[in-house]
């Protein structure tokens, strides 16, 4: 079982202040994973860092926008410095607009694929030289079921997943010589702030349509907890998936497999 730990491994989860990256980080933590992260402004490291001394986890908060390569290069040199290099990457920050795509400015597609898709490439390539010199590295990219799947209103969201889908393949194509897995977790529908807005419950009180639509659509009848993606995180970043490259490991209660439960 030695395989799954991450004993003596720094682990940098992007915008993991809360939702899937801290629950990724803090499954990596209880692996034996020093735990590095970065968001998007002090406030919320502040928050994150309270939150993993709160879990009794040392972790290491850093103010840094993926979306800009000064600022990650800098940060990444930093971390190199005062932490030491970088061992696991998960690109997890990510955003999205929903917004019918004839209505939404070509602004806005830009920001999507700019934190969801740029951003991964962006932080990607400042820590693989490092890796290369160590002679091992593991990159795992946060899709989605928008990687396979478009819905109204998520055009700029499904477009830049589905780069990550391809440029997780490419990464593990051009690195994997060097000992470099870089492997996608594509999570089903889970509880975070994220989708917030598509479980609030109605002025009569009754659940989101888009809620109820969810669980016909999820065999497993529920929406996805952030600690449901730990485990297959901590595999994916341990020695235990060192012949697993390329692939996007989906986590999604089977809603790929199935077509919908017949509505009654
Ligand atoms: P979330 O609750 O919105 O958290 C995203 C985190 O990324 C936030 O801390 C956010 O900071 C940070 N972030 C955004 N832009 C950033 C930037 N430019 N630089 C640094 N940090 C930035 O989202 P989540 O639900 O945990 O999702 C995390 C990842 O999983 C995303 O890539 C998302 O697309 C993906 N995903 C989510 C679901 C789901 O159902 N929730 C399913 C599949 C995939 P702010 O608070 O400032 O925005
Ligand atoms: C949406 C949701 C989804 C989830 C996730 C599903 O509006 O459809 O936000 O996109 O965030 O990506 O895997």
């Amino acid at each position: 079982m030695d395989k799954f730990s991450l004993s003596g491994k720094i682990a940098l989860v992007t915008g993991a202040s809360y939702g899937i990256g801290y629950a990724i980080a803090k499954a990596f933590s209880e692996a034996g994973a020093t735990i590095v992260f970065n968001d998007i402004n002090q406030e919320l490291v502040d928050k994150g860092l309270n939150s993993y001394k709160a879990d009794g986890i040392d972790a290491h908060g850093y103010v840094c926008d993926v979306t800009d390569e000064k600022a990650v290069g800098d940060f990444v040199a930093k971390v190199e410095k005062e932490v030491g290099v970088i061992d696991i990457l998960v690109n997890n920050a990510g955003i999205i607009k929903r917004i019918p795509m004839c209505d939404m400015s070509a602004e806005d597609f830009r920001k999507v694929i700019d934190v969801d898709l740029n951003a991964p490439f962006i932080v990607s390539k400042a820590v693989i030289p490092s890796m290369i010199k160590k002679g091992h590295g593991k990159i795992i990219n946060i899709c989605s079921m928008m990687s396979e799947l478009g819905r109204e209103t998520v055009s700029a969201y499904a477009a830049a997943k589905g780069g990550l889908k391809m440029l997780t393949k490419n990464i593990a194509s051009e690195y994997g010589e060097y000992n470099i897995q870089c492997n996608g977790i594509g999570p089903g529908y889970i509880a975070t702030p994220q989708t917030a807005p598509l479980r609030e419950i109605q002025p009569d009180g009754s659940r989101h349509p888009f809620d109820k639509f969810i669980i016909s659509k999820t065999p497993a009848a529920r929406w996805g907890d952030a600690e449901d993606l730990g485990g297959p995180a901590v595999f994916l970043a341990s020695d235990a998936s060192n012949f697993v490259n390329g692939h996007i490991l989906y986590v999604d209660g089977g809603i790929l497999a199935y077509i919908g439960k017949q509505p009654q």
